[in-house]
């Protein structure tokens, strides 16, 4: 399923050498591909279960693909990985996990260098979200004409985190073989250049880009919705909408812990239920006896202590 709007759910049936039976005019945005696009709504029989960009379903009744047919969703495969936020900047503090995207094994963390400007906060709540959904984190660093790299970087090398720097215009060939053959998802607020960097990516893309506000710094949440285009190299891209915050209210102490291995063994001593925050962490003494890098610890608390807070900014 590569696109939904309004309980209409755009599907792609890959297929070889099969040309899409729509002309492109009646393509819905995102329909840039190969294969067959039929436009489905859900079965009645899937009842409450969501489906989302990325899952890939089973299809009943007409799949034609003609011009103003509908199939219908019977079926959810088992999904591979799910990209999940709790929804704390939708209606308030209610902690409800909102699936994202499915399937997705990479995820793209598009951070513009200025305007709007770095919130390693965010960055760091959205790396979380990254082991929790069992997806690599990519860091891509766009806009590097109003800034240099630099800081940035060396904030995430304690992390092991790979990064790329992918401006507008510049040469994307780093990004490009980041994301050959998988099935990547870009995640970061309104603003960033997701959608422009998907346009350079994907000659047919035509995902509308605006500016960033002059005033407030906030970009203008110009895509509204996800939608995955496939490469022409090969591989996924899925593009999201920017959001304000990335709610993780539903990610235990266990699931950051388990993205720093190299500190896992010197959580043994510590007391039950540590939050690995304060007072009695064992880690303290584990890292001063040169066990691992004191970086890593401080990375690994601000990942912490990140996950709790509301605000992103
Ligand atoms: N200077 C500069 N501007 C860029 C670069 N990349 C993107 N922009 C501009 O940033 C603005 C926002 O880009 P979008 O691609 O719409 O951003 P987005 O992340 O998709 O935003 P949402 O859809 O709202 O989440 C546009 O005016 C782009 O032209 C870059 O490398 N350098
Ligand atoms: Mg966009």
């Amino acid at each position: 399923m590569v696109a939904v709007d309004r309980g209409r759910y755009t599907c792609l049936i890959a297929s070889s050498g099969e040309k899409g039976r729509r002309r492109r005019k009646d393509r819905p945005e995102g329909a840039a591909m190969s294969g067959r696009v039929v436009v489905a709504m859900k079965a009645r029989e899937l009842g409450r279960k969501g489906i989302v960009v990325g899952d890939r379903v089973a299809l009943v009744g007409d799949v034609s693909g003609a011009f103003d047919t509908l199939a219908r969703v019977v079926r959810v495969e088992p999904r591979t990985s799910m990209l999940r936020r709790s929804a704390d900047d939708v209606d308030g503090t209610d902690g409800i996990e909102r699936p994202v995207v499915a399937n997705a094994d990479q995820l793209v963390i598009v951070t513009a260098l200025a305007d709007p400007p770095p919130r390693p906060r965010m960055i760091d709540r959205m790396l979380v979200a990254a082991f929790d959904a069992d997806i690599d984190p990519l860091l891509c660093l766009t806009k590097p004409d109003l800034a240099p790299p630099d800081e940035l970087v060396a904030l995430y090398a304690p992390l092991g985190v790979p990064y790329v720097v992918a401006g507008k215009g510049g040469p994307l060939d780093d990004l490009k073989e980041r994301l050959a053959d998988r099935t990547s998802v870009f995640v970061g607020h309104s603003g960033v250049g997701k959608s422009t960097l998907v346009n350079a990516l994907v000659p047919d893309a035509n995902r509308a880009v605006s500016h960033v506000n002059a005033v407030t710094g906030r970009g203008r949440h110009t895509s509204t919705s996800a939608v995955a285009l496939e490469l022409p190299g090969g591989g996924w891209i899925i593009d999201t909408p920017g959001v304000r915050s990335f709610g993780l209210a539903h990610v235990s102490v266990e699931t950051v812990l388990a993205g720093f291995p190299d500190l896992v063994e010197g959580t043994v001593e510590c007391p039950k239920g540590c939050t690995h925050l304060g007072e009695g962490c064992a880690l303290d003494a584990w890292v001063a006896a040169g066990h691992a890098d004191p970086t890593r610890l401080v990375s690994l608390r601000r990942l912490l202590a990140g996950r709790e807070s509301a605000d992103d900014d």
